[in-house]
């Protein structure tokens, strides 16, 4: 039974491209030579300035790729077309981290270093299914139980993660704040909070007790479907423990208020002193290998390499003099902003480089449409994505991974080289390379003749950067920022600077969020009454583009997931054909049974949709801060397929 399924829901295999193509007068895409590709690309991209200035472009750089075609990303955004209209998928995963982060302690990377989680005493995993989307990490968690560290899981589904812990809190999905409020209150009421590490370093906290007072251990039972009993003792262990580290992931970012999410964990590390120091922190584990350097890198519309703000004077001008232009002082469209103005007109051009958002994007039918209709598409990819097939002109890069040169950084802030190892197929060129090629048809001599080059330029005009030279990264296997100088090491976690006594020297004092409670915007009623959640599994990779292309004995394709009495409740068993709907569309899957979910809950992937199009039954509604969008909660219904011969 199961081997059928297997065979009649093979996955599509995506092709590697090997030479450009664009789109011929009878609307299909043929080969080109690269001559012909790089002209019709930066023609597309010149009319869209000229005719609708230079906010009518945008660039999605690729957090698959290194930080130096990264660096080159923006900078051809900025200085070539004249806009801060740069973004990645950061927005679709932990934009709300960051923005958190800053908030609190200035700063928008975690604050750990891995091997920390090895000398902890305890670690909770919220919202995240790490032993699946983040193996090696995991490895370093395991490492910490076996040490002793004690491990709990907040989850609404008992994930393979929440097998190794010893504490799960199944909470209803969207209920996190009062959660973490709850926990706060005990925290306040068994007097345990670090009243030094508060009066010291932080602000704010005589408004937060108040604002967390409603939330007692039974009104929060009631909201969150965990036992009182389950949210004191997590709040006990926590406090008292010596040091402890508490990770999250998209369960808590992937939401319409995923920046308050992150506020109110982070809440907790304050009054607890859980930060700042060796062994205890707040850590984001961040999505795809380099979506923490595409970011320090620069590829946000809001922020220059380093972290450095637009709308900061001083750092623009340090920049427009090194690149001799002009930088506009004000922010970019997010990648959620980029989408909406498509339609209007407003955004004319896109350039999507290694990101494959036909299928990534919430409410899938409207962002393809959204494409649609746009003036000029260039993708450069390294294999034919849906959404290359939009595109006018397809450009065929290397792959990162393992045919280019150059640097990623991690979730710890570790910056390491990657090299080229393999021979990149046909004509595919490396991204850098290509941009430079489009930004010399747009009047811009670039060439860099190496990854090291672009690296020295980032360094020269990133503090933070500076003493990282590729000999250094060689010599220590790589290095964390801040890394200011070349001939100290950098500490391995952030902050430590609260705990100092002298006030010139712990710096601004990290504020307590104020935020409150705010369910899921796509209500269950009668006609929906399934909460649907959707992420991730050990075997395949977001849009299966890169995983779908080997065969695999662990993989099983799309399923909707519910619990044993749900599928009694519907009548269905494993394997069978349903309809699952929700407010936006509906797909066809099959059924397994996982006793990991409770009921009411239905869990998908995001990994086939060419076979089941997941996206196209989620809701678009984002956070306004972060804009990050409500992956994690929609409503669905679904129902028996009545089969042909009946
Ligand atoms: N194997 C594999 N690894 C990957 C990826 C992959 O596709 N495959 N993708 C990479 C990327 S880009 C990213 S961003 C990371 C993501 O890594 P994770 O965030 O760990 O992965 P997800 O499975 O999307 O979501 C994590 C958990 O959130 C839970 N969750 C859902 N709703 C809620 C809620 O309301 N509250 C709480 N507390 N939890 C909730 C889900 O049940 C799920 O177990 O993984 C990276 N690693
Ligand atoms: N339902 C649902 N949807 C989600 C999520 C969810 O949890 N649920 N999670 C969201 C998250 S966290 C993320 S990060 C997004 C992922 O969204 P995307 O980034 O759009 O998806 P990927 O499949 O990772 O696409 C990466 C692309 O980069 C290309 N690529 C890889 N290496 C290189 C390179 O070196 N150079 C170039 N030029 N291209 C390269 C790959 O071929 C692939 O096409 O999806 C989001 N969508
Ligand atoms: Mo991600």
């Amino acid at each position: 039974m199961m081997s059928d399924h297997r065979k009649r829901r093979a996955p599509k295999q995506y092709e590697r491209l090997t030479h450009p193509l664009v789109r011929g007068t009878d609307g299909v895409l043929r080969r080109a030579s690269w001559d012909e590709a790089l002209d019709r690309a930066a023609a597309g991209f010149r009319q869209a300035r000229r005719d609708h200035g230079p906010d009518a472009f945008a660039m999605l750089s690729c957090s698959r790729a290194t930080n130096e075609m990264n660096y080159v990303a923006q900078k051809f955004t900025r200085v070539v077309m004249g806009t801060n209209n740069v973004d990645s998928c950061n927005r679709t995963c932990h934009a709300p981290s960051v923005a958190g982060l800053s908030a609190a302690f200035g700063s928008g990377g975690g604050t750990s270093s891995y091997e920390e989680v090895e000398h902890t005493n305890l670690i909770v995993m919220w919202g995240s299914n790490a032993r699946f989307a983040h193996p090696i990490f995991f490895q370093h968690v395991l490492k910490g139980v076996h040490n002793g560290a004690r491990m709990h899981v907040v989850d609404p589904r008992r994930t393979s993660t929440a097998q190794w812990a010893e504490s799960w809190l199944g909470l209803n999905v969207g209920t996190d704040i009062p959660l973490a409020h709850a926990i706060g209150r005990e925290i306040i009421h068994a007097g345990l909070v670090n009243q030094t590490f508060v009066d010291r370093a932080t602000t704010g906290f005589e408004e937060y007790a108040a604002l967390v007072e409603p939330w007692t251990l039974s009104a929060a039972e009631q909201v969150t479907g965990v036992p009182a009993e389950a949210i004191r003792d997590l709040a006990h262990a926590y406090a008292t423990a010596e040091r402890a580290q508490l990770c999250w992931t998209l369960g808590i970012t992937e939401h319409h208020n995923g920046t308050d999410n992150v506020r109110a964990l982070i809440n907790l590390s304050m009054l607890t002193g859980h930060v700042g120091r060796y062994g205890s922190g707040v850590q984001p584990l961040r999505g795809q290998n380099n979506v923490q350097g595409g970011g320090d890198m620069g590829a946000i519309p809001n922020k220059l390499p380093g972290f450095q703000d637009i709308l900061d004077d001083a750092s623009r001008h340090k920049f427009e003099r090194t690149w001799n232009a002009v930088i506009q002082p004000r922010y970019g469209k997010t990648l959620t902003e980029m989408f909406e103005s498509m339609e209007s007109g407003e955004l004319r051009a896109v350039y999507c480089v290694g990101e494959n958002p036909a299928q990534s994007e919430a409410d899938s039918e409207q962002a393809v449409r959204r494409l649609r209709s746009l003036g000029h598409l260039v993708v450069q990819d390294i294999f034919l994505t849906r959404t290359a097939e939009l595109a006018d002109v397809v450009l065929p890069a290397t792959a990162a991974w393992a045919e280019t040169d150059g640097t990623t950084t991690n979730s710890e802030r570790r910056v390491q080289r990657v090299r080229a190892a393999l021979v990149p197929p046909g004509e595919a060129r490396e991204d850098i390379d290509i941009i430079c090629a489009l930004a010399r048809r747009l009047g811009h001599d670039w060439t860099f003749t190496d990854a090291e080059t672009v690296w020295d330029e980032l360094r020269s005009l990133s503090p933070d950067h500076f003493g990282m030279t590729y000999d250094r990264l060689e010599e220590h296997q790589g290095l964390q920022w801040p890394c200011p100088d070349t001939d100290r090491l950098p500490s391995s976690f952030l902050h430590g600077r609260l705990w100092e006594t002298d006030p010139v020297r712990r710096g601004p004092a990290a504020p307590f969020g104020l935020v409150a409670h705010d369910p899921p915007v796509d209500l269950t009623d009668e006609a929906y009454p399934l909460r649907l959640t959707t992420g991730r599994r050990l075997d395949s990779y977001n849009t299966g583009v890169q995983s779908s292309g080997y065969a695999s004995p662990l993989r099983r394709g799309e399923y909707i997931e519910l619990c044993p009495e749900d599928a009694v409740a519907y009548g269905v068993t494993t394997g069978e054909e349903v309809r699952v709907s929700s407010r936006r569309g509906s797909v066809t899957a099959p059924v397994w049974i996982d006793p990991g979910l409770r009921p009411g809950l239905a869990f998908m992937t995001m990994h086939f949709p060419d076979e089941v199009d997941t996206n196209a039954l989620t809701i678009e509604a984002n956070c306004p801060i972060a804009g990050t969008a409500e992956f994690k909660a929609s409503a669905v219904r679904i129902e028996k397929l009545v089969p042909a011969w009946t």
